[in-house]
Formats: structure tokens, sequence, C-alpha cells
């Protein structure tokens, strides 16, 4: 899986060359500490555990405006007037920005790559025609697509939603951008596909007949799944929670939701969920929390290993750099067996003030470093500290004689209480919590 600098016709970040691991010692800030991409831990090399992938709109579109000002980012490769020429360097800048530092991985939505035409049938040329360059830039690289998905979320026709708009004429322009998406994902082998609805949910509930809206998303997710089968798509469609913003209230609001949906419309079997940090923290949970929801029910799919700042309630999309976040990560990603067919999608921008086109660089080694101190910790916690012991050791009771006989289904509530009567007051039983953090510092 290793990548092949690939450089189009212009070099945009001349003087940088492919990123190099050179260990704690380095004080190269363009270089890796901890993340060795061949290194095998747990049984696996590094970059198997990750799957690590680039961001197209964060990495190559966002140039850090905000809602008080301008974009402050040069972004070089977006200079050209002509649209379809600017997607065109955009594509170069990627390819050669992903394979310098040696990412595995990119995820885009349609609209990232190529611009919305003005029909929907210049807007499918469009894409196609890009598609067609990435796919050769794929080639060349070997860099994969992890995912593709459409933005149903920045033209204002979507102000209501998209398949869950009250307008069907809306919905039918969701479908045929979704459409497009999933051939452009499946042309490029993408590995998964991604619904991040945004917009689909409500602002006030007195406009708003919320169980015909859910109705609409069920069905639009079930006739895209169809679509996707039909034209051969293998990989996983991904749901990814968001409880708010820009929405007032998102359907999707936290993992444990979205398993609902998806058992009430039946799609189980083709839906796992794509996880982000920063989104675990809107919901009012960890991402350790989040991820644990999924890896219990089966459904831990890809994830956006991005941070927010834990004082304000905004998605702030920064660069995971919390190491505890990493380890919690790999201490239920690793008991689970990996990501899979998933990965890690950075979904994090630099911030407004860094602008040097270096900063992107540093911003993501800063993160891969990071996850990959996680991994490294989080192996030997699991592998050579008690960790596992202390929490096993808290369920001794239902591992034999009664306890178990009550997990087996086999005591009903008259016999529980007969139990109580005999076997008196319990004895209290720490939890060892500070023991366990202590552990985990220990470790770091
Ligand atoms: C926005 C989302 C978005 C998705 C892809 O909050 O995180 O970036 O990952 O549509
Ligand atoms: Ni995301
Ligand atoms: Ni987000």
């Amino acid at each position: 899986m290793a990548t092949n600098v690939t450089i189009g016709a212009k070099e945009y970040f001349p003087g940088i060359s492919k990123i190099q691991y050179e260990g704690p010692q380095s004080k190269n800030p363009l270089a890796f500490k901890y993340y060795d991409e061949n290194k095998v831990v747990a049984g696996k090399p590094m970059k198997d555990h990750f799957r690590f992938a680039i961001a197209y709109w964060h990495t190559f579109c966002g140039a850090g405006s905000d809602p008080f000002g301008a974009g402050t980012m040069p972004l070089p490769w977006s200079k050209n007037s002509d649209a379809m020429q600017a997607a065109k360097d955009k594509l170069d800048a990627a390819f050669e920005f992903i394979s310098k530092l040696g990412a595995p991985f990119y995820c885009f939505h349609d609209r990232d790559i190529a611009p919305e035409g003005n029909s929907i049938e210049e807007s499918e040329a469009n894409l196609k025609e890009i598609v067609a360059l990435a796919k050769k830039k794929q080639a060349e690289s070997g860099i994969k697509l992890l995912w593709g998905t459409a933005n149903l979320f920045s033209h204002p026709r979507y102000m209501n939603g998209a398949s869950t708009n009250p307008d069907f004429h809306v919905l039918t322009h969701g479908a045929a951008q979704v459409k497009a998406a999933i051939d452009a994902t499946v042309e490029l082998g993408g590995e998964n596909y991604v619904f991040w609805g945004g917009r689909e949910g409500y602002t006030s509930l007195l406009n708003t007949n919320m169980k015909r809206e859910l109705e609409h998303l069920g069905m639009f997710l079930t006739k895209s799944r169809d679509y996707g089968r039909k034209i051969g798509f293998k990989g996983s469609f991904l749901i990814e929670p968001k409880p708010m913003e820009p929405s007032t209230h998102q359907y999707d609001s936290d993992v444990a939701t979205v398993i609902g949906f998806l058992r009430k419309f039946d799609l189980l079997n083709d839906f796992k969920l794509n996880i982000e940090n920063n989104h675990a923290t809107l919901a009012q949970h960890s991402f350790a929390h989040e991820l644990q929801v999924a890896a219990d029910a089966g459904l831990l799919g890809s994830l956006d290993v991005n941070q927010g700042y834990p004082h304000n309630g905004w998605d702030t999309d920064e660069f995971l750099k919390n190491l505890y976040d990493a380890i919690e990560m790999m201490l239920v990603l690793l008991p689970y067996g990996g990501i899979g067919k998933g990965g890690m999608n950075f979904d994090a921008k630099v911030r407004r003030n860094s602008t040097d086109l270096e900063d992107l660089f540093i911003a993501h080694i800063g993160s891969m470093d990071t996850i990959a101190r996680g991994l490294l910790i989080a192996d030997r916690i699991l592998s050579e500290s008690d960790y596992i012991k202390l929490r096993t050791a808290r369920y001794a009771s239902y591992d034999s004689g009664n306890g178990a006989a009550f997990e087996r289904g086999e005591l009903g509530l008259e016999a529980l209480r007969d139990l109580a009567v005999n076997m008196g007051e319990p004895k209290q039983i720490s939890g060892k919590q500070e023991l366990i953090e202590n552990l985990i510092n220990q470790y770091i």
C-alpha cells in the first residue's frame, strides 16, 4: 500500500519531499516521530490499523473563512477562474500532498472534487470528467478512495434538507446527486459510501412533521442502497451521526439513535456507522462511548478522527492531538478486531491563523503521531497490564452459579427476590476507577 509521490504540471509544495519516519528523538517538524507505517503492532503494520484518509474538503478546499471574515489560506491551486481547470489543479495538488504525506486513502464530497454545473446533466458531466482524472492519479500513486459522499447541505435548495425536505421536488435533486456520487465512488473503487445529513433535521418542530420526514429518510437510504448494490457496490454504506449544526436538531443525533433508525428501516445488513470525535462531543458523549456503542452492535464502520475545542459547543474540526482520546479509541478498536474496511479520515482543518502551506503537513503529521502513540500505548496496556483482568473481575459474580443462571434467562423476578433475602446485604466492591486511570498514565 506504499504511495508513490506524484507531482502534476506544477509542484504545489516545493521543498517538501516524502515525509519519513525519524523516531521520537527527531526535531524535524516534517518527520514522523511515532507513525512508522510498516512497524508491526498487535499483529499488523501500523498503516493497516489506521488506514489514514485525507479529507478533501478541509485540506484542499478550506481557505479558513468563518462567519466573521474571509479565508486566510492562500490555496494556490484554486486560483484559475475556469472552475473545471481549478478542479484539475486542485486534484494535482491533492495527490501531490497525499502522496508526500504517505497517507493511503482520501475521501471527498462530489462538490469538493468537481464544481456544480448549471444543470444536473452539466454537474454529472463535470464529476465524470474529474473522476476519470482521479482514477489515473490513483493508479499512478497507489492512493485509494476510502469513501465518497454527496454534499446535500451547501446549496440553498437544501435549506430544509434533502431527503427530509417537505418539498418532494428538492428530494429528487438530492437523489440525482447521490446517484452520481455513488457512481463516482464505484468507478474509483471506493470502499465505503457516507451519508452525513447536516440538514436532515429541523429548526422548528412547529412546522415539521418529524415522523413523515424520518420515513422519507428511511425510504431514500433504502433506494440508495438498492441502486448501489445494483451497480456492483460491495462496500458499506455509512451514516455519520451528529446532533446539531447546521440543523438545530439533526435526526442522526448519535450512534444509539442511528442504530434504532437502521433497525426500524431494516438497513442493518448494509449500513454501519462513521463516527466523528467532535460530533460525539456535541452529543455530550465521549468518542470512546460512541465507538463502544457501535462496536457492541457490530456496526463500527469508519472514523472521523478530529477533536473539538472542549469549552464551546461547535464542530471546530481540529486535528486530533489529545493523546487520551487516541488511547481510549485504540482500547475499543483493538479488542474489536480493528477498523476493517473503514479507516481514519482526519475531517480536520488547520486553525485560521495557520497560513503556511507546510502547516497542512505539520497538522496531519501531528495527528498521525498522536494516533500511533495511542496504538503503542493501548497495545501495552492490553497485553502487559492488569487492565483486562480488572475489568473482567468486576463481573465475576455472573461467571458461574446463580449469576450465570440469570444470564441464561433461568431466574425470574421471584427467584431473584428469594436470592436477595438469602444472600443478605451485598458487600461494597470497589470499581477501582483511579487505579485504572493511574495505570493508563503509567503506560504513557
Ligand atoms: C460535518 C461532517 C462532514 C462529514 C462529511 O460536520 O463532519 O464533514 O464528515 O459530510
Ligand atoms: Ni465528519
Ligand atoms: Ni463534523
